[in-house]
């Protein structure tokens, strides 16, 4: 029996669901890139202000690649469950929130005509790194990537986010609509600004006088997300269906723990977020600051460190002394570099967050996070080292992790298996590393694909790590850390 509006009267009284009427909402929100992360967290907010009675604020999904997400949720009536997981308690909730979920590929103009709609006053987009198709060293529009150039050349068949975005926009500016507040839900610092500049950037290409009125008139709140959504496997599903007596291809699974920070600059109407658990601020940036260097610096760590070690989830990673003392010694070396926001207490968010690496119930892959390295290094570690150097402390560990993703290129593990390289850059870390022949040239060579040129000391530092990981694998080059103070 498959999860739908018509199997739902069949699952448990016990499981949460929507108590509102469905038909009576209206999708508010338009949002870009419905994976398992925006389903678990912004929809969940969403979801409790409908429940809450505010009916304006369903979720019109859109994926922007494959129709796997469309495949999962249609047969269901859009409904699919959040089921948080700590420990050895599971609990569901059947959500209501997405209304439709759109495949931008096959149907352009239906995401264009969403995000122009007078219902909608909302857009969030989780798009990844590298969804903002910026260039990393210039911030710039990356013009030579075929769907960013074809979105310059025209926008009747957007491909980009910023292409639907600037085509809807052009919209509702010739129809008199009010305009929009659209909020980056992705993992880069700044990310308000870093949109918005993509998106002027596209209008600017098109009709600067458009890009004048979208930058007059709609906003581009910075936020941060958090929350650890591991990627839903088939084991997953089935515990699930033995929970609820029913079968969901669209469920999600999270840990308990959400947070979401939206910087108080909306263009328009949105829900009562305070009401919620959303924090409203004036400065997004410590807080984003915080978390990336702390919890996603730190997975990235996990991720290289222990997936080369042969760590399957992070949770294993955490549960060795060794791995647990080098997390530690990574946020002793990072926290100086922070300027953390009056609401946070740096030493208890350490404790939670360590408690969170180690659920176990969430079987987060080492190698879910180890994906995209090239998009995630810089803001997770290249600028923290970048930072403690300014500030002469000490650096071994976050080298140890930069040194890992180095290693981790060579796509093989310490025990020999290979693994592909997930990363858009990974053709052209390939090609930089194969006629390097010592560890320093290795590290010189991969960072120059990320355009960063460390200092002769740092250089030093990640070059006698990876010689380390190269020599004699994770696990001992960990031991040789700790020892090394
Ligand atoms: C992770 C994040 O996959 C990754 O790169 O570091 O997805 C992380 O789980 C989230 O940012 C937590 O909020």
């Amino acid at each position: 029996m498959r999860l739908s509006n018509e199997t739902l009267a069949a699952v448990p009284a016990s499981v949460a669901r929507p108590a509102y009427d469905r038909a009576a909402v209206k999708a508010g929100v338009v949002h870009l890139g419905i994976g398992a992360f925006h389903r678990a967290h912004q929809a969940a907010v969403f979801e409790a202000a409908l429940a809450s009675g505010d009916l304006r604020w369903g979720v019109i999904g859109v994926s922007l690649r494959s129709a796997s997400v469309r495949e999962q949720m249609a047969p269901q009536d859009g409904l699919y469950t959040l089921l948080v997981r700590e420990g050895e308690v599971q609990t569901p909730q059947i959500m209501g929130v997405v209304q439709r979920v759109l495949v931008a590929p096959e149907d352009p103009e239906a995401v264009i005509a969403a995000l122009a709609s007078p219902d909608t006053h909302l857009v969030t987009l989780t798009i990844t790194e590298k969804g903002y198709c910026l260039d990393r060293k210039t911030g710039k529009l990356m013009a030579e990537d075929a769907d960013v150039a074809a979105d310059l050349a025209g926008l009747e068949r957007p491909r980009t986010a910023a292409g639907f975005l600037v085509a809807a926009l052009a919209r509702r500016r010739a129809q008199g609509l009010a305009p929009l507040s659209i909020l980056s839900c992705d993992n880069l610092p700044h990310n308000g600004a870093l949109l918005k500049g993509a998106v002027l950037a596209m209008a600017e290409a098109h009709d600067p006088a458009l890009a004048a009125w979208i930058a007059e008139t709609c906003s581009f709140p910075a936020t941060m997300v958090d929350r650890i959504v591991p990627a839903t496997t088939d084991e997953d599903i089935a515990g699930l269906a033995a929970l609820i007596g029913a079968e969901d291809r669209a469920m999600v699974k999270a840990e308990p723990f959400l947070q979401w920070v939206i910087e108080d600059a909306f263009a328009g109407e949105r829900p009562d977020f305070a009401a919620f658990g959303v924090q409203l601020t004036d400065a997004v940036a410590p807080w984003e600051e915080a978390k990336l260097r702390l919890l996603n610096g730190a997975h990235s760590a996990i991720a290289y460190l222990g997936g080369l070690a042969g760590d399957a989830f992070v949770h294993d990673f955490v549960s060795t002394a060794q791995g647990l003392l080098f997390v530690e010694r990574l946020w002793d070396e990072v926290v100086p570099t922070l300027d953390p926001p009056a609401g946070l207490d740096v030493a208890a968010y350490r404790k939670q967050l360590m408690a969170r690496f180690a659920n176990s119930a969430l079987q987060h892959r080492t190698r879910q996070i180890a994906m995209d390295g090239s998009q995630k290094l810089p803001q997770r570690l290249l600028a923290p080292l970048t930072a403690v150097r300014g500030q002469g402390g000490s650096f071994a560990a976050i080298a140890l992790g930069i040194a890992a993703w180095v290693r981790w290129q060579a796509g093989t593990t310490d025990a020999g298996e290979s693994f592909a390289i997930d990363d858009p850059a990974a053709a052209a870390l390939g090609a930089a590393l194969a006629s390097a022949e010592t560890p320093r040239e290795r590290v010189v060579a991969a960072l120059g694909v990320l355009g960063f040129v460390p200092d002769e000391e740092a250089l030093a530092a990640v070059a006698a790590h990876l010689d380390s990981l190269e020599q004699s694998g994770a696990r001992a080059a960990i031991i040789q850390f700790l020892g090394e103070k």
